[in-house]
């Protein structure tokens, strides 16, 4: 069938929007129509050209919401007329990692996913006759796309798609790591490095634990207001901070008895590795936990003195959020429709997919906090 999408033809090129060809659902496969789909910061990295694993052509995106429109064979989970949401983060529930129970980070597909190729080893899209890449075994930059059954999440038929599609991927990090990855205490105290539409999700996810003090670090001043409307209670801009960030902010951790500082938890969602090691560094002493969640960069590493480590603060990551997608998904959506988070006022922009790269634009300029383009 024609579908319309956006196409990242080369890395660093605008995307461009055309007519392409998508082959039906094959075994264990769903055809999904997709509503409406967000812009995060990660389809920017890979369309930089940044993204070791980043393949082109490709159709990018994997934000998105949408209704189950036909099943290949052998498909039972979900059929026709549902509401799905798309999984980059599939969850099969029968490989070893789905079994261990220890992590989301299902195995079953991730191969040929990363292969922008379906579990059969070959693609759906086409452009006259030439192989289009899948991308995060999502595509949601087309208004059809094809997904195997176990990465898709089914969801209440009553959620609307240009505001639950952002659960696809940043609501769903910035929450999960908070809850899943870090499991922060009430009464917590916390840093949030970078306030974009992860980092935003964090703070809401800090505000639900309970957590008592909860600091926004961002380069860029605008973002203060975005996140006290969340929940954060402190912001820092680091050029303004003085000459050494990390100093700063342990003192600001400094309460009552406690005068040698440092945070419970920190959050990188900048993807700047410099940054990761200010979040571990201002963590404290004997049980400070810093949740790397910022993509970074083909090449780049992070480093620090190995005495940070020693003298017991904790590195982790994490990927959407520790989510297990079939199962936590659904859950989130509910928390949404009853009012538990907030999605709404982040979805700053919305376009058609005919300006989608404005939203592209839009992020990169720091004046989006999620664009969401509606098919
Ligand atoms: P975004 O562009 O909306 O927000 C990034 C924010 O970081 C901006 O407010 C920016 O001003 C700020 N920032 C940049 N450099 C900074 C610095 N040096 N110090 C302080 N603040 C700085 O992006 P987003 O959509 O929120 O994504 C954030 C990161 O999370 C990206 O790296 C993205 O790829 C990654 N991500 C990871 C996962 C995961 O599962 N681990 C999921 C989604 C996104
Ligand atoms: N391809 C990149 C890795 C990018 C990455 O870490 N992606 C996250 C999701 S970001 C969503 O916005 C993820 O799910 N990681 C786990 C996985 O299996 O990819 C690279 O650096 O190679
Ligand atoms: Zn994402």
């Amino acid at each position: 069938m024609d579908v319309r999408a956006a196409v990242a033809t080369a890395a660093g090129r605008p995307l461009e929007v055309m007519t392409v060809q998508l082959d039906g659902p094959k075994a264990f496969e769903v055809l999904v129509e997709i509503k409406a789909t967000g812009i995060c910061h990660t389809d920017e990295f890979t369309l930089s050209g940044a993204d070791p694993e980043g393949l082109f052509p490709a159709i990018l995106g994997h934000e998105g919401a949408g209704v189950v429109i036909d099943v290949g064979p052998g498909v039972t989970s979900v059929q026709k007329g549902d509401h799905v949401i798309p999984l980059y983060t599939p969850e099969c529930r029968a490989c070893p990692s789905c079994l261990s129970r220890k992590t989301n980070l299902c195995t079953a597909i991730r191969a040929t996913q990363g292969q922008g190729v379906m579990p059969d080893g070959t693609s759906r899209f086409s452009l006259e006759g030439k192989k289009l890449h899948h991308y995060m075994g999502c595509s949601t930059f087309a208004n059809f796309t094809v997904l195997p059954e176990i990465a898709v999440a089914k969801i209440r038929q009553d959620a609307p798609f240009d505001k639950v599609c952002y659960i696809g991927c940043g609501v769903t990090t910035g929450i999960g790591a908070v809850l899943n990855t870090a499991k922060v205490e009430r009464g917590a105290k916390a840093i949030v490095f970078g306030i974009g539409g992860i980092g935003l999700n964090v703070i809401q996810g800090l505000r639900l634990a309970g957590a008592d003090m909860i600091i926004g670090v961002d380069l860029n001043n605008a973002k203060k207001e975005w996140g006290e409307r969340f929940g954060m209670t402190h912001f820092v801009n680091p050029t303004e901070a003085g000459p050494d960030l990390v100093p700063h902010l342990v003192n600001m951790t400094k309460t009552g008895a406690d005068q040698i500082g440092g945070a419970d938890f920190t959050f990188d969602c900048t993807g700047n590795v410099g940054v990761m090691r200010q979040a571990l560094e201002a963590c404290h002493r004997g049980w400070g936990v810093s949740v790397i969640i910022g993509v970074a960069p083909s090449g780049a590493e992070i480093a620090t003195r190995p005495f940070q480590l020693v003298t017991g603060r904790v590195w982790k990551g994490t990927a959407f959020g520790g989510a297990r997608g079939r199962t936590d998904v659904p859950r989130i959506v509910d928390w949404y429709m009853d009012g538990k988070i907030e999605i709404d006022p982040m979805i700053t922009h919305t376009m058609p997919l005919s300006e989608i790269n404005a939203a592209f634009d839009l992020m990169r300029a720091g004046t989006s906090i999620r664009s969401v383009v509606i098919y």
